[in-house]
């Protein structure tokens, strides 16, 4: 624990051209990941809802396909189930009471397609992909992602369910808007995926942070911020306070500091360690899941009660993250 600490004092970045780094990041300490379960294909996805996502995502890999469908196919479960309240249909709203989502999706050979801001589409996974896959852009936002869905065939449907409703009205009595903590624990779903040929995907999507300011935008459609993945590297997802994650660029951070030797455990530490050095972290709650080409993941949060699902070695299964907060 305490070389945890200190590894965390020291900051890795901090030390990339002293030419320390390469004996901070020796196989030693990557003996100490608790996490380094290894091998492929493999699904990582963050909180609970992460488990069928994993199931879903893995079908894809077991039969041969490719990480990038597997991402989509995984992150269109929660986004299509009314009980996962932060991420697609049944999401929680904006102060206004609009379910507004953001979505992005990236494969192995660093194309990528995203969605931000986007209202009344049950998978804004598959607007991204289609970004991705069939314009000459990143990202698109809010009408004009609704219309580029629209014209793909694309429903048209109301995304607030009853019960969100119901919790807005709540929420309306007081207004009261403080970031929050996660206490539902089911939030934004990033997933990550390895196939059978090595090949790294990841995919994040989510209604954004609820009770919002109307047209704000999170981490987690921001490639880099979100998520990222580098094939020759690894990938990255986060979830928890998107402006935290946006001012660091946690997911780009942590797969370069994999490419400078550092194992997905020290990489996400290293990218809570970023925030925590600047930011006031007692009232928010970031989460960071990383993996490796050779199928190793890290994960890291700043407080505990961080989880997420790993589906790795014909068993998919719930973990708890290590935290920065005990
Ligand atoms: C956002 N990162 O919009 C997302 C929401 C989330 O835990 O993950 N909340 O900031």
């Amino acid at each position: 624990m305490s070389n945890r600490r200190s590894f965390i004092k020291g900051g890795v970045l901090g030390m990339v051209g002293t030419a320390i780094l390469p004996k901070l990041l020796s196989p030693k300490i990557e003996k100490k990941n608790p996490n380094s379960n290894k091998g492929f294909p493999m699904v990582i996805s963050t909180w609970e809802h992460g488990m069928p996502a994993n199931v879903a995502a893995m079908e894809i890999l077991k039969g041969g396909g490719k990480a990038i469908d597997a991402v989509e196919a995984g992150v269109k479960i929660p986004e299509a189930d009314p009980e996962s309240m932060s991420v697609g249909f049944g999401g929680l709203p904006d102060r206004e009471g609009n379910v507004t989502l953001d979505a992005c999706i990236m494969d192995e050979t660093g194309n990528c397609g995203s969605v931000s801001f986007l209202q009344h589409i049950k998978h804004p996974i598959s607007v991204a992909r289609k970004v991705m896959d069939e314009t000459p852009h990143v990202m698109l936002s809010g009408e004009g992602a609704l219309q580029f869905a629209l014209q793909k065939g694309f429903p048209k449907e109301d995304l607030l369910t009853e019960k969100a409703k119901k919790r807005w009205k709540e929420w309306l009595k007081e207004s009261k808007y403080e970031p929050i903590i996660n206490v539902e624990n089911h939030d934004t779903i990033g997933l990550l995926a390895l196939d059978k040929r090595g090949d790294i995907s990841g995919a994040c999507t989510t209604s954004g942070l609820s009770w919002k300011m109307h047209g704000r935008v999170g981490d987690s459609p921001v490639i880099g911020a979100g998520m990222f993945v580098d094939n020759e590297v690894g990938g990255c997802c986060a979830t928890g306070v998107g402006e935290a994650v946006l001012k660091t660029l946690g997911s780009f951070l942590i797969v370069e500091l994999m490419r400078q030797g550092a194992s997905p455990q020290e990489a996400c530490e290293e990218g809570i360690a970023r925030i925590v050095k600047n930011q006031n972290y007692t009232d928010m709650q970031i989460g960071y899941l990383a993996i490796n080409k050779k199928g190793e993941h890290g994960a890291y949060a700043v407080h505990p009660w961080f989880n997420y699902a790993l589906h790795q070695g014909g068993k998919n299964r719930m973990i708890d993250s290590l935290s920065y907060l005990k």
